[in-house]
């Protein structure tokens, strides 16, 4: 009897449990979180159109549409909603190809659909025989699932459904995560736990985390993943793991996301028994010819390879004397004939201490241009030292204009106060994509070369460096799920502004109501600026911890390279500080077209966000606030911790609004993000301050403690190394 009552008792709390949605609260759910409408016009207006869902067909990728839509339909209008092969509602939601659906077929969509290609979709409103149908119809199957899940995003952010006349495709081809991560399970430069792929248990083992992982890349349109670390390891080519790769490959297919991996240079010699890894040696073709057979033996629709070589000790075709294409296109011509693509990076630096580390990419691809094979695409960082809290964008970008060239942005914040501080990443990002290259004259940006329309490319892409781990929440950060997110959307679409990217990130993570999503909004549009103005204002750069690049360390010097010391980059002397990159100095600036490169070449013209990048000035240069620029440093060093400040009191104004865990873990990040910027604006303005010699201007606080108590701070076991 008691055992009877205890178990009623506790099917009563799961059913409440249920009812209330009173799961953990941990993020894990990321943007798909699919909670009921809380506008009750809306989720009246929602439940009479959606009556029922249709999506005829059984392929494995219409079947996941099926299962998002009823899965994501259910909980937003808070009530089951039936799925059925053939209408026979009044209003009903249909989804399908013209070749899966008769109703599609019959609305004799042809042209309409001709405009969105192989990836993108229509949504509309349909009127047939007395009857309502919302339609996302697409050419693919993978169409409609991406279609499918923009319809949910509608439904997330509350938009009308009643009229709908939508169409989008994806602006460039291959959208794609890199995943620095190690067979061992340790990321490289990874703030939120170990590597999803858990390699011991594959094949055999395929763990939920990787469904909803590829679930969520397919919802902001992300088709391929490269699995491996680009400071590769050959054994990922081995049959052994070549097993495990296909069962993530397998797992993945549904949701369109095709896998790739990095492939290290020197793995014929490695695991193939070779003397050389010579690209023109026919022995080393061979080998990756038959290499690259075994691997689309396993998954048919591999991606192809990711390279890094020679760059930060890894091998390459320079360690034979030979050029960058002579490796690229070695690599391409062994995936050419499985429709593979090889991603060859132009993050290269060489041995020798250079002049200006800023300027070797430029130099070693742009005369390459037009020797690359039509499969291979230059991934190129979007700055020219690497992944800095804000730099110009790369001079390459408009400089090779018969290659294909792809944007490579790190999702993961490296240095940008890694998992911990709160920084949304798509302003940055924007304002790369918006720069003006002058390629091809006035209004060659960014975007328009990455999206292949400046040099007529149809090969294009996005990758971003993820910031993805086995942390509940994904990425360590709650506000970190939100870089995920704008990077698929922005790759799907370079031109979107980062505001409307984090309203949809919002309005689907955390909730509608209007005021959250304007102060929201407002906290991650400013959060960039933010960390730039306590990390690095005034164009600074790279003055990082050593080889963690947690926390300051301006007074980094003599290590065994110049260009991994802080000072190399800050060059602060008793006369002033920054890098001279115009003609008295290491004249980057003359790799950019002519207006931009005059513009940086001009200190007046320089846009003072990037003037130390450009420019060394004295202590006392006037800047266009009237301050000198060490008042000026300080002052935004100040504005920094401020504005951190001004964040936290955003966030505490809203507790209430948001589940008490998420609030909780948001409010405590806070915490440390006002402690370690606080610990960047004293330790480098009390370093500076030995060269400036100059008192901080009022408004600045007093340093807590002495510069040498900074210098000896010595933070262990920091992740991501
Ligand atoms: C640097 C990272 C290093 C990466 C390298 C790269 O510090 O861990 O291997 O970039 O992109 O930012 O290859």
């Amino acid at each position: 009897m008691k055992k009877h009552v205890l178990s009623s008792l506790g099917l009563f709390l799961l059913l409440l449990s249920v009812i209330n949605h009173s799961y953990a609260e941990d993020g894990y759910r990321l943007w798909l979180r699919y909670d009921q409408v809380q506008d009750p016009a809306k989720l009246k207006a929602y439940r009479q159109a959606i009556q029922e869902v249709v999506v005829p067909g059984n392929s494995p990728t219409l079947s996941v549409a099926q299962q998002e839509l009823k899965m994501g339909l259910s909980g937003l209008l808070g009530k089951p909603v039936p799925v059925s092969q053939k209408p026979s509602q009044r209003n009903t939601l249909v989804a399908g190809t013209p070749a899966s659906s008769a109703l599609i077929k019959d609305l004799g969509l042809g042209d309409k659909l001709k405009t969105v290609g192989d990836e993108g979709y229509l949504l509309l409103t349909a009127n047939k025989k007395g009857k309502k149908y919302t339609v996302i119809a697409a050419n693919t199957d993978i169409g409609v699932l991406y279609g499918s899940y923009h319809f949910l995003r509608l439904l997330q952010t509350q938009q009308d459904i009643s009229k709908l006349s939508l169409a989008s495709a994806p602006k460039t081809k291959h959208r794609v995560l890199n995943h620095w991560d190690n067979l061992d399970r340790t990321v490289e430069r990874g703030y939120a736990g170990f590597s999803l792929w858990d390699w011991h248990k594959l094949p055999t083992y395929i763990d939920q985390r990787y469904i909803d992982y590829a679930r969520a890349n397919a919802s902001i349109g992300i088709n391929g993943t490269v699995l491996t670390n680009v400071n590769a390891n050959a054994l990922v080519l081995t049959e052994e793991y070549l097993k495990k790769v296909k069962a993530l490959a397998d797992a993945f297919r549904p949701y369109g996301l095709k896998v790739y991996l990095t492939a290290r240079f020197s793995a014929p010699i490695e695991i193939g028994g070779l003397e050389t890894a010579d690209p023109l040696d026919p022995k080393v073709q061979a080998w990756w010819k038959k290499k690259s057979d075994e691997i689309y033996s396993y998954i048919p629709d591999f991606g192809g390879f990711l390279v890094k070589a020679n760059s930060e000790g890894q091998p390459g075709p320079q360690n034979y004397g030979r050029s960058h294409a002579d490796g690229a296109n070695m690599l391409a011509d062994a995936v050419a004939p499985h429709g593979g693509i090889v991603m060859w990076r132009a993050f290269v630096y060489s041995n020798e201490e250079p002049e200006d580390r800023a300027k070797q990419a430029y130099n070693e691809f742009k005369p390459l241009d037009g020797q690359f094979r039509d499969n291979v695409m230059v991934q190129v960082k979007n700055g020219a030292i690497d992944f800095q809290p804000r730099e110009p964008f790369h001079p390459l970008f408009g400089a090779m204009p018969k290659t294909p060239i792809m944007m490579e942005f790190q999702i993961t914040q490296e240095y940008l106060g890694q998992a911990t501080n709160l920084v949304y990443l798509a302003p940055m990002w924007e304002e790369v994509l918006d720069e003006d290259t002058y390629a091809e004259g006035e209004g060659s940006t960014v975007a328009k070369v990455i999206d292949g329309t400046l040099n007529g490319h149809r090969l294009t892409g996005m990758a971003g460096v993820a910031n993805i781990g086995t942390d509940r929440n994904w990425t360590g950060h709650q506000f970190g799920q939100a870089n995920w997110y704008a990077f698929g959307r922005m790759a799907w679409n370079p031109y979107l502004s980062s505001e409307e990217i984090a309203e949809e990130w919002i309005k689907m993570t955390f909730s509608n109501q209007e005021e959250l999503v304007e102060k929201l909004e407002d906290m991650m549009l400013n959060s960039h600026e933010t960390l730039v103005n306590y990390m690095t204002p005034l164009g600074l750069h790279h003055i990082m911890g050593w080889s963690h690049h947690y926390g300051p360390g301006p007074w980094i010097k003599d290590k065994h390279r110049a260009d991994w010391t802080s000072v190399y980059y800050h060059r602060a002397d008793e006369k002033g500080i920054g890098f001279d990159r115009t003609k008295t100095g290491s004249n980057a600036v003359a790799q950019y077209f002519p207006p931009v490169a005059e513009k940086y070449g001009n200190v007046e013209k320089t846009p003072e966000k990037y003037l130390l990048w450009f420019h060394h000035l004295p202590w006392d240069y006037k800047v266009k606030s009237g301050r000198t620029l060490w008042d000026e440093m300080a002052l935004r060093y100040q504005g920094g911790v401020d504005s951190v400040r001004q964040m936290q009191q955003t966030w505490n104004a809203l507790e209430g609004k948001i589940d008490p865990e998420r609030f909780k873990h948001v409010q405590t990040f806070l915490e440390i993000q006002e402690q370690e910027a606080e610990w960047w604006r004293d330790a480098v303005l009390l370093y500076f301050q030995t060269f400036s010699k100059r008192p901080l201007p009022e408004g600045v606080e007093k340093p807590e403690h002495t510069l040498e108590y900074y210098m000896q701070l010595d933070p262990k076991f920091v992740p991501g190394i």
